[in-house]
């Protein structure tokens, strides 16, 4: 199965951030489905829990040079 995490997600400051956060997050193991928003600075992953976590989906956001966070 699929779980679906929201994500907030600053310093994108334009459409091109937004292309380069999904795809970072389109190119994870276990990513199904990414989509960004630059308005909302929100992200919503569709991922299967049993290969990656919310946690290393935030450390990839923050690796690429982005700050993340989970919204509860
Ligand atoms: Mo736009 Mo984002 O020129 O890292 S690509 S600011």
């Amino acid at each position: 199965g699929t779980l679906v995490g929201q994500f907030t997600i600053g310093g994108m400051t334009c459409a091109a951030c937004v292309n380069s956060v999904e795809g970072i997050l389109r190119d994870l193991p276990g990513v199904k489905r990414a989509v960004v928003a630059l308005a909302t600075s929100l992200g919503e992953v569709e991922y299967d829990p049993t290969v990656i976590s919310k946690d290393d989906i935030v450390n990839a956001i923050e690796d690429a040079g982005f700050e993340a966070s989970l919204v509860q």
